[in-house]
């Protein structure tokens, strides 16, 4: 089975097998939707599992979100054609004087992997560009991250700015990265800490529902 395939070619990272195997789902009229629910989002959470399992570490599910982002460029066009709507709208990125990307850039993939519209604005992210990003695609869910003690206390300066922007109300507001903690987020007045990208992907879930 094609579908089965796929789900397997990302769980192991074939980065060069997925355009090929989603071409061919496409090509027998599976629609971008169902490739999407039915094996891409259940691949990445088999994924998310074998993480928090400690089956998987960073290497493995780097190249197992590749391989997902591959198939999504097929698909995603496609689904933008059509009607169907994400599961919400996220704009995530590390926190400014901070380039640490790489797990930020996991929550974001599986955000993507999830159904999400993600909107990655990269590292070093001024507040004023979160605020600009989030009024600009009307976006669910911010998510800030930050592994640097020196620079993670910007994030309390763009939930100002959300707040002077009259915005805060209406979205959630998501944080995570090394420098983090549970006591952190709630001093700044954030909605929710996650320790790793599988708890982002489910509580975004949540939030979204
Ligand atoms: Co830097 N670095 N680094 N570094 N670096 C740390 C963070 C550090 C802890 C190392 C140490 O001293 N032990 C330390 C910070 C100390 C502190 O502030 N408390 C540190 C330092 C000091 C620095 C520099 C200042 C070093 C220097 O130049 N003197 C410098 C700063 C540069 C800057 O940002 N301005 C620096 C630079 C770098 C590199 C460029 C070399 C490189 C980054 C490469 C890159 O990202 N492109 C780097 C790296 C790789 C690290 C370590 C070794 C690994 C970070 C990482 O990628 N982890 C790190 C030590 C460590 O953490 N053990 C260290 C893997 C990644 C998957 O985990 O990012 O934690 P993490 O993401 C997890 C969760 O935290 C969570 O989910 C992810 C996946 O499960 N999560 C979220 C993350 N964001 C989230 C957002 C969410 C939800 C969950 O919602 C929005």
């Amino acid at each position: 089975m094609l579908g089965e395939e796929l789900m397997e070619a990302i769980i192991e990272g074939r980065i060069d097998d997925t355009p090929d195997i989603t071409r061919a789902l496409l090509d027998d009229a599976v629609s971008p939707k169902e490739i999407m629910d039915k094996y891409m989002i259940p691949a990445m959470q088999v994924v998310g599992e074998k993480f928090e399992e400690q089956e998987y570490f960073v290497p493995e599910v780097l190249v197992a979100a590749h391989a997902m982002q591959a198939s999504l460029a097929l698909v995603e066009p496609l689904l933008a054609q059509s009607d169907e709507r994400p599961t919400g709208k996220v704009v995530i990125g590390t926190v400014k004087g901070d380039l640490h990307e790489i797990g930020k850039n996991i929550v974001a993939m599986m955000l993507q992997g999830a159904g999400f519209q993600v909107n990655n604005l990269g590292v070093d992210v001024s507040s004023e560009a979160f605020v600009a990003a989030v009024e600009e695609i009307d976006a669910d869910i911010l998510g800030m991250s930050s592994l640097l003690t020196t620079a993670m206390r910007s994030m309390q300066d763009t939930i100002d700015m959300l707040l002077e922007a009259g915005i805060r109300e209406r979205i959630k507001v998501i944080v995570g990265g090394a420098a983090i903690t549970p006591e952190f987020a709630r001093r700044i007045g954030a909605d929710v800490y996650c320790e790793d990208a599988n708890e982002a992907v489910k509580v975004a879930r949540e939030l979204c529902s």
